[in-house]
């Protein structure tokens, strides 16, 4: 297929924000980052972390030097790469909305961007007060949508040059339901050079399909511009390293919607794995297959045949999301085979099976920590996630050990308790839910809750 056939089958935006909160990637890793983007076939960088105080607290103060340096080496490494950037300021915490000094300075800033070259702008008043705080305000707009509406037209109408321009907005209510108030009054009087931003049914949606895009639609009269919460892994999601490929997004959404913009982790290198099969996705949603992509996402980021392996039987039990139904697939599975073997007083295959997933995880746990593993910032960044995982590799071990010598039935295993206190106490997310239930059922058999006893 020749690339032009290929951006002709996929999404008009393919995009990922760096829209998280906490620690703002390093220049360089946002670089590395937008070059690697744009070899997927991405087409946009939507730059915009909640941690940037010139963005979001700072947000009337004019850039400094430093940062009107590290914009033009992002804008320069954009164009190189064949990628749209959009800068987005979020003033909502702090601004007066009918203040004609805050006006001006949010139109200054914003046109400070343009000159430096910025191509796409952003306007993002999500996780700000729901109502209007000022008492200037509330004496001259009749609701925050109302405020937002009339700053969002004088923005439009000021830092925009022409019809074919467009504007990102990203309202207070951003999921959800679509007949909300704010929602249906935003719209009402909008510039239609906004593009408004929607992340479906939830903040982190599990599914996007049509009719999340028709019901935004037929409120709001535009398509909207998904905000995708994946692989993001901020606030109540830290516990979570989510390195599963994307899923459950309907490939129709190509025509019912602008396109999507997926929100990555503060670990930029980790990201490139769910962002790499979000890539394949967006290029091409109809022949898009989630466990293929994640298979070639490893192949490029991790590339040497030993680090794959070792990384594969890691993340294979690191794919719990809001969006995932599957993790720690071959460990349930291996778990599942040890229990009916047990059942059925045939234990020979259920222990083979866990012998055999044992001695992979040993191996990979070891290899991820070794200084042989060749994507250092990558092991960096899994860290306390493969200590974790190290940690269920030794717990398999004494599964095993206490299988083999037929004692999983007996008080024995009592002993996998303080195991299993330590791996829930790394505070990390690995396995999903099954060595916990595995460990939980054997307990349960060898000391019967009185609910079981006759
Ligand atoms: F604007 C949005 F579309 C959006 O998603 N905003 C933030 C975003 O910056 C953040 O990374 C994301 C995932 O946590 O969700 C939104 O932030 C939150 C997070 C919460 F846990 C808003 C409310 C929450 F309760």
């Amino acid at each position: 297929m020749s690339e032009r056939d290929a951006s002709a089958a996929g999404f008009a935006i393919r995009g990922v924000i760096e829209g998280f909160y906490g620690n703002p990637w390093t220049e360089q890793q946002r670089l590395d980052m937008v070059a690697s983007l744009g070899e997927w076939g991405m087409n946009m960088f939507v730059y915009s972390p909640k941690d940037d105080p010139f963005l979001r607290s700072r947000w009337a103060e004019p850039f400094d030097d430093d940062s009107r340096k590290r914009l033009q080496r992002l804008i320069q490494k954009s164009e190189s790469s064949g990628m749209t950037l959009a800068v987005a300021l979020s003033p909502g915490l702090s601004m007066k909305y009918s203040d004609e000094t805050d006006r001006h300075a949010l139109v200054a800033k914003l046109r400070s961007l343009r000159e430096l070259g910025v191509d796409s702008l952003g306007l993002f008043l999500d996780d700000i007060p729901d109502s209007l705080q000022w008492p200037e305000d509330r004496a001259a707009f009749p609701s925050l949508a109302a405020a937002h509406a009339d700053l969002i037209n004088l923005v439009a109408h000021e830092v925009l040059s022409d019809a074919g321009e467009s504007l990102m907005v990203c309202p207070t209510v951003y999921w959800g339901d679509c007949d909300q108030e704010y929602l249906v009054d935003l719209c009402k009087t909008l510039d239609p050079r906004v593009n408004l931003m929607w992340t479906g049914k939830s903040i982190c949606s599990a599914t996007l399909d049509q009719t999340d895009a028709q019901a935004f639609f037929s409120v709001t009269g535009r398509k909207p511009l998904f905000w995708d919460n994946y692989p993001v892994n901020d606030v109540a999601m830290k516990h979570e390293l989510h390195l599963g490929p994307y899923e459950r997004r309907d490939p129709n959404l190509r025509e019912s919607s602008l396109g999507i913009i997926a929100n990555a982790m503060e670990f930029a290198e980790a990201s490139k794995i769910p962002l790499f099969t979000i890539a394949e996705f967006l290029r091409s949603p109809h022949d898009y297959g989630a466990q293929d992509s994640w298979n070639r996402a490893i192949e490029c980021i991790v590339g040497n045949e030993q680090d794959v392996q070792a990384f594969t039987a890691f993340a294979e039990n690191s794919r719990s999301s809001c969006l995932s139904l599957s993790d720690a697939v071959p460990l349930t599975e291996a778990l599942w085979a040890l229990q009916f073997s047990l059942v059925s007083k045939q234990p020979g295959p259920g222990i083979d099976a866990l012998i055999a997933i044992t001695e992979r995880y040993e191996k990979a746990s070891e290899h991820l920590s070794s200084t042989a593993f060749r994507n250092a910032p990558l092991a960096t960044e899994i860290a306390p996630w493969a200590e974790t995982f190290k940690l269920g590799a030794v717990l398999l071990r004494q599964i095993t050990t206490l299988a083999m010598d037929g004692q999983l039935g007996t008080p024995r295993v009592l002993e996998l308790e303080a195991h299993v206190a330590r791996l829930r106490s790394t505070g990390k997310r690995v396995f999903g839910d099954s060595l916990e239930m595995a460990v939980s059922d054997f307990l349960s058999g060898a000391n019967p809750s009185p609910s079981h006893k006759q």
